[in-house]
């Protein structure tokens, strides 16, 4: 008997684009790109067959369409995307009572004590995959090793429609000749103070020792990544939260129409969302925007985070972007507005940069002050501050008796 972990990791394959190429076949075999095409959009994902151009998420759309001209262009839908995230949920429930989801589109399930090694995982896996073609007709990567850096590493190793097991004894051969970036929590920025220290693969980190790791990020993220690199990681499989989504949504009793008072609405709601999220130690990779108008046209926009967050700032620049972007108000006045947030990790997790983000870093500071402050003497205190300070920069009025504030926790 082994007691050796066995952890899988679950990545669908080109998501966005594969549930849309599912819902209409004459895609198939397209340059697909998910995204608005046009000059603020930036790209959400796109086919293999696009990836060929070059085309990347996160890639601004102008790029996007001179790398691929013939692209064929879909905006994407939310809904649809949420709904198939749901249904591929509850088909990993069914392989582990373990399972934390990591985004809309990928999950670690823990196997440890259901299946005895890394072949019984990794024959789970198979049935995993096959499970998910025949439910769901798309296709998905699984990684499959005794930790979760290991799992997730694995399962973008053979990309698409993968399976890759990981065990620990490959970690020299595999894992070392890999560039330091490969490692969870090493960014760009670290990425270059590593490689000035004359450390480009993950191998060079462990022939330089904590020392000279220790002089080039300090001495957690020395610990952290000669462990990884090794290929140690503690960190458990944790079964995901109940709650689906967390939001903050208001009335107005006025229609708001100039758009500064709307964006600084935005702006308290997505504080609001942030508080939340801090409290349950938790970050969103998904914000979402609803509003409504006096006439009671409703949208619900979303967009996907390229890092999950908790920050107030963050949650509010894509509520906002989306705003600007994504709602037709034709004139007309907002009577409702609402913020929300999905998919969540722990906080701190599939951060690009753990190290060296020193903005990031002082505004989690800040914005943990400030909930330190909030418990201390009430969030009516630090909330009645910002609206103090409102009131005196634009002489508006106390807050509409009929206005609403509403926390919500699906
Ligand atoms: P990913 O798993 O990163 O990408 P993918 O599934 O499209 O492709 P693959 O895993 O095969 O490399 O992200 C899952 C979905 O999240 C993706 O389909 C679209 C969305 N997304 C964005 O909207 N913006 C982004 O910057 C990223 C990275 C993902
Ligand atoms: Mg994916």
């Amino acid at each position: 008997m082994s007691w050796s972990r066995v952890v899988l990791h679950v990545d669908m394959d080109a998501f966005y684009a594969a549930v849309e190429v599912r819902e209409d076949p004459s895609l198939a075999g397209k340059p697909l790109i998910i995204g608005h095409k046009g000059r603020r959009g930036v790209v959400s994902t796109c086919s293999y067959e696009a990836r060929r151009f070059g085309v990347r998420s996160a890639m601004p759309s102008l790029t996007a369409m001179r790398l691929c001209p013939d692209g064929v262009w879909l905006p994407g839908r939310m809904d649809l995307y949420v709904a198939v995230s749901r249904a591929l949920r509850e088909i990993f429930d069914g392989f582990s009572p373990v399972v934390e989801p990591l985004s809309i589109d990928e999950a670690f399930l823990d196997l440890t004590g259901i299946a005895r090694d890394l072949d019984a995982g990794a024959r789970a896996a198979r049935a995993l995959k096959d499970r998910i073609r025949a439910e769901q007709r798309l296709s998905a990567s699984v990684g499959v090793a005794p930790t979760k850096f290991l799992a997730k590493l694995a399962s973008d190793l053979e990309k698409p429609d993968g399976l890759v097991v990981f065990p620990v004894e490959e970690v020299p051969a595999r894992l070392w000749p890999m560039p330091v970036q490969k490692l969870w929590g090493v960014g760009p920025k670290s990425a270059e103070k590593l490689e000035r220290a004359g450390m480009r693969t993950v191998g060079d980190l462990l022939r330089a020792g904590e020392a000279r790791l220790t002089e080039a990020l300090g001495p957690a993220a020395a610990a952290h990544l000669l462990a990884l690199a090794r290929g140690e990681d503690p960190r458990p499989v944790v079964a995901s939260r109940e709650a689906k989504s967390i939001s903050e949504e208001r009335t107005y009793g006025e229609d708001l129409f100039d758009p500064d008072l709307i964006e600084r609405a935005i702006l308290e709601r997505a504080e609001g969302v942030a508080r939340q999220l801090r409290r349950e130690g938790i970050a969103a990779r998904t914000v979402h925007l609803k509003v409504r108008t006096g006439d009671f046209d409703t949208w619900t926009r979303a967009s996907t985070l390229a890092t999950p967050t908790s920050l107030g700032e963050e949650i509010f620049a894509a509520a906002r972007a989306l705003f600007r972007t994504r709602i037709e108000l034709s004139g007309r006045g907002v009577r409702l507005l609402g913020v929300g947030t999905s998919h969540f990790v722990p906080e701190g997790e599939g951060q690009l940069d753990l190290f060296t983000e020193p903005a990031r870093d002082r505004a989690t500071r800040i914005a943990r002050a400030s909930d330190a402050l909030a418990r201390k003497f009430g969030e009516e205190v630090v909330t009645k501050a910002r609206l103090v300070r409102r009131k005196r920069e634009d002489g508006e009025d106390e807050e509409s008796p009929e206005a609403s504030s509403l926390p919500s926790l699906e």
